[in-house]
C-alpha cells in the first residue's frame, strides 16, 4: 500500500464522530451508498452514527436536531426535503458543526453540497432513449417531485421533450416508499395497458427501472418496450443482462463511491481543510450491450471496466493510505 502524504490530525487519532442523517435507507442505491460510507469511515477512524427517517421527513428532521444537540464532529445529511432539513442545518452551521449535504439543498454556503451530476445522468439516459426510439414514439415517464436529484433530472426531461417533438409523454407515474419497485410495477402495468403503443419508459432511478422492467416482462412486452434508467447495483446488472431484458441502458455513478466521498468530505472539514462548496460526481452511461459483451456481472467488474466511476481525487484525504 502507498504511504499517506500527511500526518493524521490529532482528532482522528483519538476518533471522530460523524452523524449520517438519512431520509431513506431501503433499496440497492441506499444500501450500497451506506456500505461505501461505512468502509471509508472505518479507514479514517471515524465513528459513523447512522439514522434514517425511513421516508418520514419529520423523523429525519428530528434525527438531525438530535445530531446537532449531541455536538458531533460533523454531520452528513443524505437526501431530504429542503423545507424539513434546512432549519436544523442552519442550527448546525450556527454551532460551527461542519456539514455535508448529499442530494439536498442545504440552504447555506457554509455546508458542502454533494451531488451526482444529475443533469448529465438524464442527458446520458435520454441520449440512449433517443437512439433507441429514433426520436419518435410514446413514452412513459417515472418521476416523483421533491427529491432534488429527480427534480434536476426532470429539468432535462422537460427540455428533451421540447427539443424532440416526436417523443410524446403519454403517462407520468411514480412513487417513492419502502417498496418503490413493486409499487412502480403496478403503476407501469396500468399505464402500459392504457397506452398500448408505448415504445420506451424513462425511469431515472433504479427502483423505478426495476419496477418498470417487471411490468414489461409480466405483460409480455419485452420486444416492444425498452427501459432507460439511472443507477446500478450488482442486482441491477443481473436484471439488465438477463435474457430479453427490456432495461437496455442506465446512467450511473458508483453509489458506494459517492458514499465514500461524503465521508471523506466530512473528514476534511473536521480537519479544517477546504472543501467545495459544491462537489458534483460525474456519471457514465452503461448499456446492456456493454455489460453482456464485457461479461460484467457485478459492480467490481463494472468499476474495473469503467475506472472513471472511481474518483479517488475527489475530496482526497491527504493523511489516508490509499
Ligand atoms: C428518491 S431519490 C433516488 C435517487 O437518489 C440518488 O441520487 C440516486 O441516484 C437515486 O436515483
Amino acid at each position: 500500500a502507498a504511504s499517506p502524504t500527511a500526518s493524521v490530525p490529532a482528532k482522528f487519532a483519538a476518533g471522530v464522530r460523524v452523524a449520517l442523517v438519512r431520509q431513506l435507507s431501503s433499496g440497492d442505491y441506499f444500501e450500497q451508498w451506506l456500505a461505501g460510507a461505512q468502509a471509508e469511515a472505518k479507514g479514517l477512524n471515524v465513528t459513523l452514527e447512522v439514522s434514517s427517517g425511513d421516508g418520514n421527513n419529520d423523523k429525519q428532521a428530528l434525527n438531525l436536531e438530535q445530531a446537532v444537540n449531541q455536538k458531533v464532529d460533523a454531520i452528513i445529511v443524505d437526501h431530504g426535503f429542503a423545507q424539513t432539513v434546512q432549519p436544523a442545518i442552519k442550527k448546525a452551521a450556527d454551532a460551527g458543526i461542519p456539514l455535508v449535504a448529499f442530494d439536498v439543498d442545504p440552504g447555506t454556503p457554509k455546508a458542502v453540497a454533494l451531488s451526482q451530476d444529475d443533469h448529465q445522468i438524464a442527458e446520458l439516459a435520454l441520449g440512449a432513449l433517443k437512439e433507441g426510439t429514433g426520436g419518435t414514439g410514446d413514452v412513459i415517464y417515472v418521476y416523483v417531485a421533491g427529491f432534488a436529484p429527480l427534480d434536476r433530472r426532470n429539468e432535462v426531461w422537460t427540455q428533451f421533450k421540447k427539443d424532440n417533438p416526436g417523443i410524446k409523454e403519454v403517462a407520468q407515474i411514480g412513487v417513492v416508499n419502502n417498496s418503490t419497485a413493486s409499487a412502480v410495477a403496478d403503476q407501469a402495468k396500468a399505464a402500459l395497458q392504457a397506452n398500448p403503443g408505448v415504445k420506451a419508459i424513462f425511469a431515472p432511478y433504479d427502483e423505478f427501472a426495476k419496477g418498470a422492467a417487471l411490468a414489461v416482462k409480466e405483460l409480455g412486452l419485452r420486444d416492444q418496450v425498452k427501459i432507460y434508467g439511472a443507477d446500478i447495483s450488482t442486482a441491477d446488472i443481473g436484471v439488465i443482462t438477463e435474457p430479453d431484458s427490456p432495461w437496455v441502458a442506465t446512467a450511473t455513478t458508483d453509489p458506494s463511491n459517492v458514499g465514500r466521498i461524503a465521508v471523506r468530505a466530512a473528514a476534511l472539514l473536521v480537519a479544517g481543510e477546504q472543501v467545495g462548496p459544491e462537489l458534483k460526481i460525474p456519471p457514465a452511461l452503461v448499456t446492456q450491450q456493454q455489460l453482456r459483451d464485457g461479461g460484467i456481472a457485478n459492480i467490481e467488474q463494472l468499476t474495473a471496466a469503467i475506472p472513471a466511476l472511481t474518483t479517488p481525487d475527489v475530496a482526497r484525504v491527504p493523511w489516508a493510505t490509499p
